[in-house]
């Protein structure tokens, strides 16, 4: 790493490496620790598997793909400059304007002169000789640099369903995370859709207007809010940006940095008559108020939970016409909100069109794919399009892509076998040099507000070590059990860890990855934060550094 004060004698045994920092990823961490880096007069490449810089929103262009928090509060927040020139036009916006606004930032910050693209990274070595990683591409290509900093998100290894003949179909098809550039018509195609997440939720709602019809193949409903998205005026728009010290220091209190946080009061405090109207008010209110904006105890406590599933469920009643599919859509192995709540808009009364059928395949599983389209235990569709909204590897899926060895040649990948295991979520030991930005552990929450906490951080770490002339850092066993053993336990008691979802690390279509496990820091991004500043403000005292 190019020293502040390095003398003569330590350059000749310095190893000529390529980089001093390279970065997997040109999402939003692996843009702002680029820009942050290259600050430090570091030499930084940025290795990225697509063709643009956007991450998410560079690979998720599925129809209907949009932001469920609201734009403004997304948005980087760290140049006044940028805040000041940018106009968001929805509250919550498209994918186009999302990836319009990050190609914006790489232009503005002349991003891309150190970014590579078409180069996905196949394998990582850490040298112990030379205190550095190489790294390969899939393509062959080589490089070495001192430092690892990973930047390839939680939910960027998509999967498709391990159902036989996926490769059989002979019409168009697509995991909507490799959605084509070129825009796709559904007029006159008979389109299926698998899977109800997040996505399939955005895809159907979409997808619905246009096509001649749609079928929609869902193993597990999943609890829906109204996104109540709404243009922003110019006026708006001005009066946001006058209010943006006060929301992004709001999004620094808040426990998962979203402006929405938990009421203070707990359900059963209440009358029957005020948490009716409360919870009308919320689910009347745009965004991720009704999750997050909730009683305290909605997420903890069964009765309270079961209380609020029971009021959503009575709306998706209300809005559905036909009673034998709205109880279909109804889940019933867990309460709202214990999962990721897709956010919809009219996503209910798509099921009341002519065009749209739901199959319940927790009834009538698919057997198979065919040529012409999908088999169940009972039936035989035709169609012209399959669109997989089916999920990613989420998390650890997009390390373990990647063949990443540490010290004495040990795989990242058996590493994490039964689950992560990390020091703040950035560094693991046996890993030394490699520092991993939204990484497992980490408070997922509001992930931009994270991203640059997180990016500030390893910066400052980086800092730490070129302004000391160190070339080794690594964590320690003790930090790393003791960090894990926190985060396992922040982790108790609370419903969702108790349910099946990405978010306990549960993908049928990936082997090894049946049983759940704690991927995520549940603790508030307050005491994340504070504790990563402890560590910063006691010079590293207890990672080694040589
Ligand atoms: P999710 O939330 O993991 O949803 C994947 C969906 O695909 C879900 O409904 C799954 O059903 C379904 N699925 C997965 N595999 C199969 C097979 N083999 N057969 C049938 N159905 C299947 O992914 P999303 O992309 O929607 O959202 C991920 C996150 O991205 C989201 O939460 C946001 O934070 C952004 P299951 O529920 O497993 O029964």
């Amino acid at each position: 790493m190019v020293a502040s004060s390095n003398t003569q004698a330590q350059a000749d045994v310095t190893p000529v490496l390529d980089y001093d920092a390279i970065i997997i990823g040109a999402g939003m961490s692996g843009m702002y620790q680029l820009y942050r880096l290259r600050a430090l007069g570091l030499r930084v490449l940025v290795l990225e598997a697509g063709t643009g810089v956007g991450g998410t929103w560079y690979w998720n262009r599925y129809p209907g793909a949009r932001f469920d928090s609201e734009s403004y509060s997304y948005a980087f927040s760290f140049s006044k400059a940028l805040l000041d020139e940018w106009d968001w036009g929805e509250h919550f916006s498209g994918q186009p304007e999302t990836l319009r606004y990050l190609n914006h930032v790489a232009d503005k910050f002349d991003l891309r002169k150190d970014m590579q693209f078409r180069s996905r990274v196949a394998s990582a070595y850490f040298q112990e000789a030379s205190r550095s990683w190489d790294i390969t591409l899939e393509d062959g290509r080589h490089y070495t640099s001192r430092l690892m900093i990973t930047a390839v998100g939680p939910l960027s290894a998509p999967t498709m369903p391990n159902i036989p003949g996926v490769d059989s179909f002979k019409g168009e098809s697509c995991h909507t995370a490799r959605w084509p550039h070129e825009p796709v018509s559904f007029e006159g195609k008979r389109v299926a859709v698998i899977g109800t997440g997040a996505t399939g939720v955005q895809t159907i709602q979409e997808v619905a207007k246009t096509a001649k019809s749609l079928t929609v193949f869902q193993r597990t409903p999943n609890w829906c809010a109204p996104l109540l998205n709404s243009k922003i005026s110019k006026e708006e728009m001005e009066q946001l940006r006058a209010g943006y010290p006060a929301m992004f220091q709001r999004c620094l209190e808040t426990y998962s940095c979203f402006l929405h946080t938990p009421d203070t009061r707990g359900t059963f405090e209440v009358t029957p008559e005020e948490r009716t109207a409360f919870w009308e008010k919320l689910y009347a209110s745009p965004g991720f108020g009704i999750w997050l904006g909730n009683f305290k105890d909605i997420l903890t406590d069964r009765a309270a939970n079961a209380e609020l599933s029971a009021f959503v469920a009575n709306k998706i009643r209300q809005r559905v016409k036909n009673q034998a599919v709205a109880e279909k859509l109804i889940p019933r192995n867990h309460g709202f909100g214990t999962r990721r709540v897709p956010m919809e808009t009219k996503y209910y009364e798509v099921y009341n069109q002519d065009n749209v059928q739901l199959v319940d395949i927790s009834e009538t599983p698919i057997e198979r794919i065919t040529e012409t389209g999908i088999k169940t235990s009972t039936a035989a569709f035709d169609f012209d399009m399959i669109i997989y909204a089916t999920g990613f590897d989420a998390i650890t899926g997009s390390f373990d892509r990647i063949d990443i060895r540490g010290t004495n040649g040990q795989k990242l990948k058996d590493r994490w076998k039964f689950g992560p295991e990390t020091y703040l979520g950035v560094m693991v030991d046996g890993f030394p040099n490699m520092m991993m930005v939204i990484g497992p552990h980490m408070a997922l929450g509001n992930i931009p507000r994270s991203i640059e906490h997180n990016v500030d951080w390893v910066t400052d770490l980086v800092r730490y070590l070129r302004d000391h002339n160190i070339t080794r850092v690594e964590a320690t066993a003790g930090e790393v059990q003791t960090w894990t053993d926190h985060v396992k336990s922040l982790g108790e008691g609370l419903l969702l860890n108790e349910v099946n979802s990405w978010m306990t690390g549960v993908n049928t279509n990936v082997e090894g990855k049946q049983v759940r496990i704690v991927n995520r820091y549940s603790g508030s991004a307050p005491d994340y934060r504070a504790k990563c500043d402890a560590v910063a403000a006691s010079q590293y005292k207890d990672m080694a550094l040589a």
